[in-house]
């Protein structure tokens, strides 16, 4: 039997890019994408759109019996930059959409969740490079604090309440479809539009910061992979390390300039450098490839090629 699906968040930077691979994969009818308000015009009409507050138990109770929902992906936050200039919203957003979430597969309304860690869970005094699976973990953030929580949740419900619930560390997210919110690394993708449209850019992180970082199709085949995976080979019920590529902003503008020799940076760096100063330079992420057999497709240059073929596309007709 074909699962039914429901995204809360999808229309969200990853929710949405998740929600367009599993209506292909599973059929439009069996993914139902929810979130706050109908913000996309592509998601609403390509398959059933609920308007679902996370917050709001009932309402996504009252959306999985409607829909015979058995698996819950949990897109729906706010971010670290976002979450900084408003900590108390982003604790009740972060953590009850959680729990919300959490009881309706303790109450064995549906079987299977997905929920997104971050690299933010790390801080100042973890290892930076290779960070481990287990380490220090002492977040400096309020995103930070909220996904540090939330994992030990996943692992609580799954130990004391049998929840099938799956989770992994996302790094930064590069992706041309949908904006990002409110993150730290969202500079990863400001610099692709405005090499397209200024040919310069100004980046609020500092030249030689480097930050793990991973490309949509990877990010969403990881989220889909682990939740594909037999039961048994989920082994880590707080959340999986992850990881593909690394670069500081310098490298990344590097990048570009091989196809755009003219594009200039420059750097002023602001609140978030804070932010990015204190997570991970690079990740050990060898437990998600031996326990699910994780694999990143995308490097670097190929990253650079296709956000730039993808933008110039995207900014000519627009
Ligand atoms: C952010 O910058 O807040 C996110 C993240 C690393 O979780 N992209």
């Amino acid at each position: 039997m074909i699962s039914k699906v429901l995204i809360i968040g999808a229309c969200g930077q990853i929710g949405s890019e998740l929600t367009y691979k599993l209506r292909l994969q599973n059929g439009a009818d069996n993914v139902i994408a929810s979130d706050i308000n109908e913000g996309n015009f592509e998601l609403v009409n390509s398959g059933p759109f609920e308007v679902i507050d996370a917050k709001n138990f009932n309402q996504i109770k009252n959306c999985v019996e409607k829909h015979n929902i058995d698996t819950i992906y949990l897109m729906a936050a706010l971010l670290s930059a976002k979450a900084e200039q408003y900590p108390k919203k982003a604790w009740d957003l972060n953590m009850t959409s959680l729990f919300n979430v959490l009881d309706l597969a303790k109450d064995k309304l549906i079987n299977k969740v997905f929920w997104p860690s971050s690299i933010a869970v790390f801080g100042s005094t973890t290892p930076k490079i290779k960070t481990p699976q287990q380490t220090i973990m002492e977040p400096t953030t309020v995103y930070g604090i909220t996904k540090q929580a939330g994992e030990h949740w996943c692992k609580y419900y799954h130990e004391n309440y049998d929840v099938d619930v799956r989770s992994i560390r996302y790094p930064g997210i590069i992706s041309w479809k949908t904006l990002p919110g409110g993150g730290t690394t969202d500079y990863a993708i400001e610099i692709f539009h405005k090499a397209i449209t200024d040919k310069k850019y100004e980046c609020y992180i500092a030249e030689d910061t480097e930050l793990p970082m991973m490309f949509m199709d990877d990010a969403v085949n990881a989220a889909i992979n682990i939740m594909n995976a037999d039961r048994v080979s989920i082994k880590i019920r707080s959340s999986y390390n992850l990881a593909a590529i690394g670069f500081t902003p310098k490298q990344i503008a590097e990048s570009i300039k091989k196809h755009i020799p003219e594009f200039e940076i420059t750097y002023n760096p602001d609140f978030r450098q804070k932010i990015a100063a204190s997570w991970p330079q690079s990740i050990d992420d060898s437990k998600a490839r031996q326990d699910w057999n994780w694999n990143h497709d995308f490097d670097l240059e190929d990253i650079t090629k296709e956000m730039l073929m993808q933008l110039s596309n995207l900014h000519s007709v627009s």
